[in-house]
């Protein structure tokens, strides 16, 4: 059942939208009613109950449907292409890219509450909308950014054991550590030490991912303050929202730094469930690993340079550029070291998809923020220039699939131009972000009794075989 808002600036929109609830992944338009709407855990206490029946119904009548073959390429090649997993909050098309619970990022641009008038839509707005499917309202997101606040207070343990490690670790070696560090906290794990029923699952995993979500921009900033500003950390401002408030934390206060920020958290969420991070914390948290474990595990596939490393090396390439050929970099020196890197037996980092076909749509909103705010900025009409340079010159190379450019071929120069300059930090922010999206799927899995996962591998030999016998 669909509920409609009242007419606000967004409502022809709307409208449209909840007309087509089916299209669009089955969106809702939630009225406000009363003070409990405020309140997230019980929207979702509502939902649970209809999603696992839902899930019960696809089980019994549609279990055995085919789902398509496997194929030995598959299988030897990352598992391309293979359905594999439920992932609920996300998904992604290889054309048009993500959308979160049925909405393009543009769709979200324009119905998920703001702060700033006709501005970036807060992160709040989107983890509210990848938990419920429902699309919230100002003023349950202000209330959902007022209790993540609440829940914002780190432990000292966790700063020390950060300190103990050498401040020239890996900011994500950091970030990690700082992780593993709250999981001391652990609700779910308390609460199955206990002895807690299935059905419950879900609700202790909520409360770990809600504080978990809330703790890690204090973490987060901790780490960058600690490398890069000697230490000196700085106070949360209570009056900010989520995104705001960490890049305060962070040392950033320019209006349009805050905008960056929120648009930056909103992009990054959720990529639905196979890239390397979601997948690895769905894995994780199937074993009954708590969220924290789930997600410290998750952290440490995105830092890897294929996954979201690749956004430090996009801002140190770009910076290796300038330093080899002067700032007036032209077409063709642009285009000599780019084959110098591929020559060299390295990728072009930012270029390149293991789903998309087409440029991500979160590398043209960024473009899209650029445009409106640093037009002029160097290193943006660099990032301008290499879009129409490198996809040409990765499709000659015949074997790349996607030549167009993803999210981490943006995100350096936006951050860049406002001061936050250090790109070994980068993954950080990707980490930060990327909890919202693990994160709520992580309480899904719960709530709807998804099982341990154990895929089959096997052998050469036994493909060899296998192979054999159905030739014969
Ligand atoms: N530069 C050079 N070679 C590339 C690139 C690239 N940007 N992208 C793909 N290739 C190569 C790839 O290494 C492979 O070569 P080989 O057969 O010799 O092993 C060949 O093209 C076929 O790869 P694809 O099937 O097109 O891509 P795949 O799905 O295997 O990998 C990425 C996807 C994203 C790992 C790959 O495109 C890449 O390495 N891109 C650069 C790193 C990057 O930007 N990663 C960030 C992805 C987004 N994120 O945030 O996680
Ligand atoms: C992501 O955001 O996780 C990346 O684009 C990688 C992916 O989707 O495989």
């Amino acid at each position: 059942m669909a509920f409609f808002r009242g007419l606000t600036a967004v409502s022809r929109l709307r409208s449209r939208m909840a007309n087509e609830a089916t299209t669009l992944g089955g969106v809702r338009w939630l009225q406000m009613q009363s003070a409990s709407d405020l309140d997230l855990r019980s929207q979702l206490q509502e939902l649970i109950p209809e999603q696992q029946d839902r899930l019960k119904k696809l089980k019994s009548e549609h279990g055995k449907v085919q789902l398509g073959n496997i194929n030995v390429d598959m299988v030897l090649g990352g598992m391309r292409g293979m359905i594999g997993m439920l992932w609920e909050t996300s998904l992604l098309d290889p054309e048009e890219g993500i959308r979160f619970r049925g909405l393009s990022i543009p769709e979200c641009q324009k119905v998920l509450p703001t702060a700033v008038e006709g501005g970036e839509p807060l992160p709040e707005g989107l983890l509210w909308l990848l938990l419920t499917g429902k699309v919230p309202t100002k003023e349950q997101v202000n209330s959902l950014s007022k209790e993540l606040l609440a829940r914002s207070s780190v432990p000292a343990h966790v700063y020390k054991a950060i300190d103990a490690l050498p401040v020239t670790a890996h900011p994500m070696t950091q970030f990690t550590t700082g992780v593993m560090a709250l999981q001391v906290e652990s609700e779910f794990q308390k609460a199955y030490d206990k002895g807690l029923s299935k059905a419950k699952f879900w609700e202790p995993t909520y409360e770990d991912v809600l504080n978990l979500i809330a703790r890690l921009p204090p973490v987060a900033s901790y780490v960058y303050r600690r490398i890069f500003k000697d230490g000196k950390s700085i106070e949360a401002d209570n009056a900010l929202d989520y995104a705001a408030n960490f890049s305060h934390m962070l040392g950033f206060d320019d209006p349009k730094m805050l905008e960056l920020m929120r648009l930056y958290i909103t992009i990054h969420t959720d990529h639905e469930g196979g890239n390397v991070s979601a997948h690895t914390g769905h894995l994780v948290g199937s074993a009954l690993s708590d969220p924290y474990l789930s997600f410290a595990a998750a952290l440490n596939g995105l830092a890897g340079p294929l996954h979201g490393l690749a956004n430090q090396e996009v801002l140190l390439w770009i910076k290796s550029v300038i330093e080899e050929t002067g700032s007036g970099v032209t077409t063709d020196q642009l285009k000599e070291y780019v084959w110098k890197t591929l020559k060299s037996g390295k990728v072009v980092p930012g270029f390149g998809h293991g789903v998309l076909r087409k440029t991500d749509p979160r590398y043209s909103c960024q473009r899209e923020f650029a445009l409106k705010h640093l037009p002029e900025d160097p290193l943006f009409q660099l990032v301008s220039k290499l879009y129409e340079v490198v996809p040409p010159i990765l499709t000659e190379l015949g074997k790349v699939k996607n030549p167009w450019p993803n999210v981490d071929a943006h995100s350096g120069v936006l951050l860049n131009h406002f001061g936050l300059s250090e790109a070994r930090y980068y993954t950080v922010l990707f980490g930060v972000s990327r909890s919202m999206g693990i994160g709520s799927q992580l309480i899904w899995d719960r709530a709807l009794g998804l099982p341990l996962e154990r895929p089959k591998s096997v052998t050469m030999e036994w493909l060899e075989n296998y192979c054999k016998n159905k030739a014969a």
